[in-house]
């Protein structure tokens, strides 16, 4: 088999999203997703000027050496324009291989170590009752495990909340919005919140928090204690994380488990973290962490050190890498929970799918392939909108962590 054409489709029902597609001599396509959030023109770029002319000709089941081929071929190695390109290529190639062998992408990865993939839920409110609201709502929907973000007096906007009634969504259209941040009114608040969900909803729900970097390794160290009588599945990201050694100082202080890795493109951002034991939970994402390929040996490296996975799943990973990190989730041993933001009703339309939901679990389906389409057509109807995410600035005006 050989590629016989490659061409990226830039869409925004709901928000942007860039898919990949690759098409062979056999008549078989496949999909990949390269949405990088407020960067997506230059995956766009890095595509089509570079990396597609490079396809034309190639076997599709070459997967491992089309790998090397972009990552160590290129001489300029990792970054997360380079890895999101890269991964809509492994994930498109991955894709038709399931295809052309006619069975679903998990049963090329080892087949199912489980039926279904436990999730986990968003949810969220300008306070702590309407947060409690928002918990039982989706403990009602059936979800296992939720994560909580709530406002706190004294910052007009916070992460994970939405400013108006609809839900929340990280990118805003236009240029970034900017919020504002304050680190002790939200060590105080936090343990609060964890307080009275423990109280309402008992001990079997799994509790979740993204601190979203916004702490330093000593202030994520008193958190982290402070929430342990309530029993978290995790903090994430508690801490920037270039510097991994900061997480060391997080766990010689506390004992509730941490998740990181959202934004890492290579496992050589997660390598310290790893092998030091340092996190629970790993969160790159197939599609910025350079593909199935890539995340593959990353997570036999993790599960060496008791590390498992719980990659990023919000709505600006296209429905074509929520379908790919099933498939993986449902395939590999050391899966430990995938985050699930459902993405809106226009980009379920845009992109049909066998994935579904179904008391607190996600099933990856039997179709071939990764089970995930495109409607070209219906996507021509929203174009590009221009989208960034916000910046954040301390309450003197410096600019800080979002
Ligand atoms: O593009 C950024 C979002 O994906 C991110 O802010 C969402 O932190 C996030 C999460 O945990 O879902
Ligand atoms: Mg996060």
């Amino acid at each position: 088999m050989k590629i016989t054409n490659a061409y990226i489709n830039v869409t925004s029902p709901g928000r942007n999203f860039l898919t990949l597609k690759i098409e062979t001599d056999a008549g078989i396509y496949g999909l990949g997703d390269g949405t990088l959030n407020g960067r997506e023109l230059a995956v766009a770029s890095y595509l089509s000027d570079h990396l597609i002319p490079c396809l034309i000709g190639r076997d599709p089941f070459q997967t491992e050496d089309i790998w090397q081929y972009f990552y160590r071929g290129a001489y300029w190695r990792r970054g997360p324009v380079t890895m999101a390109a890269i991964g809509a290529i492994d994930l498109a190639l991955w894709d038709i291989k399931g295809k052309a062998l006619n069975t679903p992408v998990y049963n090329l990865l080892g087949g199912r170590s489980r039926e279904g993939v436990m999730v986990y839920a968003h949810a969220n409110g300008k306070d702590i009752d309407r947060a409690l609201e928002d918990v039982a709502h989706h403990k009602e929907l059936g979800y296992k495990a939720i994560r909580v973000q709530s406002g706190f007096s004294g910052l007009s906007t916070v992460y994970g909340v939405p400013k108006g009634s609809g839900r929340y969504e990280p990118a805003e259209r236009g240029l970034p919005s900017e919020q504002d941040w304050a680190t002790e009114p939200y060590l105080r608040h936090v343990p609060v919140l964890f307080a009275r969900v423990r109280e309402e909803f008992g001990e079997e729900l799994h509790l979740l928090h993204d601190c979203h970097h916004r702490l330093t390794p000593i202030e994520a160290g008193r958190l982290g204690k402070e929430l342990e009588p309530f029993h978290l599945f995790w903090i994430e990201d508690p801490t920037p994380a270039e510097l991994q050694d900061s997480f060391r100082i997080i766990r010689e202080h506390t004992t509730t488990p941490i998740a990181v890795g959202e934004v890492f493109n290579s496992i050589w951002d997660a390598h310290d973290l790893i092998r030091n034991q340092w996190i629970d939970y790993l969160r790159m994402t197939l599609t910025h962490g350079g593909g199935i390929t890539a995340l593959k040996k990353a997570a036999d490296f993790a599960a060496l050190y008791h590390v498992r996975t719980g990659f990023h799943g919000a709505t600006d990973l296209s429905p074509v890498c929520m379908a790919a990190a099933l498939h993986f989730d449902v395939a590999i041993h050391n899966f430990g929970i995938q985050e699930h933001m459902p993405h809106a009703d226009e980009t379920d339309a845009v992109f049909p799918h066998h994935y579904f939901f179904k008391d607190g679990y996600m099933f990856p389906g039997d179709a071939p392939g990764l089970g995930v389409d495109l409607d070209e057509k219906l996507a021509e109807k929203y174009p590009y909108q221009r989208a960034y995410l916000p910046v954040s600035r301390k309450l003197d005006g410096t600019l800080t962590d979002w």
